[in-house]
């Protein structure tokens, strides 16, 4: 029953004509990630991000990863990481609900496969380092890739045990990892980290940051020079090392990383971290887009990380572990494979047609949009399309729209305004601070509360979108714009 399983409400939409404005003419004003669309990107690297929602902005909005927290043992301390809670690295600060044997992590797997057929990555990313017990990490790599071939393996490490597990990792086909790395400099870097464990000894100060920035360097080089690819990710640290990641971004793209992730600092004193407990603030979301500016387009950068749980199931930005508890798995859970290959025939489709349609829209945001960037929010549940109510929205896309294109900037967090059929007031102050510095809204659907209340705080709230692609919303609403506020019409 194909149609049962295939998660339409991310894909279908209305169908409606592109506005006249919008047709004709050509650019590569997309939103995908400019890396993942370089011309000059390899065949086989292609094929080997094409449907990894990290490694590749477009895909995220199509493509599924299931984190299984099978790595509880951590062999270093950072200071913006307490235990009890996820791994900072790939998540947010929260307690991982259930730790899980490999045996239970494949079921989960495969559980989860037979349900969403856009599951594409398995990832190991804690709720401690995955290769402080590389045993289980691998135990359960080894099993999926006997279980699930056509699974993507990727893996998530501090660095410090890397360099004595690349064998292991290219053996077991695991193509994607990715290491934290928050400084390249040892005085920096004794600032994020209180001890390490190494050579069967705890190590502490800027000796302990020497041998993991070694090790950590001499892991990379030796990924890419095995063929893996390799993501960096760095947490932003407002006045430690905020302006030292220039430095740690040439140094990683020097020794062949594919990406560099760049995220903020969560600091929360509940977490009961060193950071959160003595005051340490993270960065502004301008202060982060600041400095993403600042590395410019040559810099790699992932912008769309949502910082996930270990236990993380869904479309980033979602998550939804709850209903995958060990209790309500099935013993032998089975995978649609026919299902699983329809899904991504219509994904096919899907992106062939949204690159057409982004196509369109440039050459209107070309026509009418400012010369300034300006931001716009989106509201979005997948498929790449403004289909998500305002009301619904637990985080916002952003875009940059000048008359130069568009470009996808990051996303803001927020909390869902509408409670069984209400809204929530204070929720929409919250949403209002979290988008500060945007222009306009665009979203499935808004109440009439609230957009008078968006209105009162000056965003242009716009949601006769008809579920169009973001690009094609975008167009819309610059067009619409032009003839309501007389906004000066630039010749393409
Ligand atoms: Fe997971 Fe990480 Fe693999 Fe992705 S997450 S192990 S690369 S499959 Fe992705 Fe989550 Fe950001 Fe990590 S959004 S925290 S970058
Ligand atoms: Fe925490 Fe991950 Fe750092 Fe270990 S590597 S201390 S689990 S953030």
């Amino acid at each position: 029953m194909v149609q049962k399983v295939i998660p339409l409400d991310v894909i279908s939409r209305v169908p409606r004509p592109s506005p006249e404005q919008s047709s004709g003419g050509c650019s590569s004003g997309g939103c995908s990630s400019a890396v993942a669309k370089s011309p000059d990107l390899p065949e086989h690297i292609r094929e080997k991000i094409k449907e990894h929602p990290c490694y590749n902005e477009d895909a995220h909005h199509f493509f599924s990863r299931i984190h299984v927290a099978v790595a509880p043992a951590c062999n270093i301390q950072c200071n913006y990481c307490n235990r009890k809670y996820d791994c900072s690295n790939e998540s947010r600060p929260g307690v991982v609900s259930e730790r899980l044997t490999p045996d239970d992590a494949v079921r989960k797997v495969k559980a989860v496969a037979a349900a969403m057929p856009n599951l594409s990555v398995v990832g190991i990313a804690g709720p401690g380092d995955a290769l402080a017990d590389h045993k289980r990490t691998f135990e359960t790599f080894r099993m999926l890739r006997e279980t699930m071939p056509e699974l993507t393996l990727c893996l998530s490490t501090n660095g410090l045990a890397l360099p004595d597990h690349v064998e292991t990792i290219r053996e077991l086909g695991i193509h994607h990892v990715t290491v934290t790395m928050n400084a390249i400099d040892p005085e920096i870097a004794s600032k994020i980290y209180a001890w390490i464990f190494f050579g069967h000894e705890r190590r502490t100060g800027v000796e302990a940051s020497r041998i993991l920035i070694e090790r950590q360097l001499q892991g990379i080089s030796m990924l890419t020079e095995a063929g893996v690819l390799v993501k960096v990710n760095s947490v932003m640290i407002p006045g430690v090392n905020d302006h030292h990641l220039e430095e740690v971004n040439a140094e990683v793209k020097r020794r062949g990383a594919f990406l560099h992730n760049i995220m903020p600092l969560i600091s929360d004193p509940a977490h009961g971290t060193h950071f959160g407990l003595t005051g340490q603030r993270g960065p502004t979301p301008a202060e982060l887009k600041e400095l993403q500016d600042h590395l410019g387009s040559d810099a790699k950068l992932m912008k769309h990380c949502r910082q996930c749980r270990a236990d993380a199931v869904g479309l980033l930005g979602e998550d939804k572990g709850q209903e995958f508890g060990l209790d309500l798995l099935p013993e032998e859970p089975q995978v649609d494979g026919e299902a699983r290959r329809a899904y991504r025939a219509i994904v096919d489709r899907e992106r062939e047609d949204r690159r057409r349609e982004a196509a369109d829209a440039a050459a209107a945001v070309r026509q009418y949009a400012p010369e300034e960037p300006i931001l716009v929010a989106i509201t979005s549940k997948g498929g790449g399309r403004v289909n998500q109510h305002f009301g619904h929205a637990k985080e916002f896309q952003i875009f940059e729209v000048s008359s130069n294109g568009t470009r996808f900037v990051g996303h803001r967090r927020a909390d869902r305004y509408c409670r069984g059929g209400e809204g929530e007031e204070d929720v929409l102050d919250l949403t209002i601070a979290a988008l500060e510095g945007v222009t306009a809204i665009l979203t499935a659907k808004v109440g009439r509360c609230p957009r008078q209340r968006l209105a009162e705080a000056g965003f242009d709230v716009f949601d006769d979108v008809g579920l169009d692609y973001i690009e094609t919303a975008i167009a819309r609403w610059l067009v619409e714009r032009a003839s309501e506020h007389g906004v000066a019409v630039r010749s393409a």
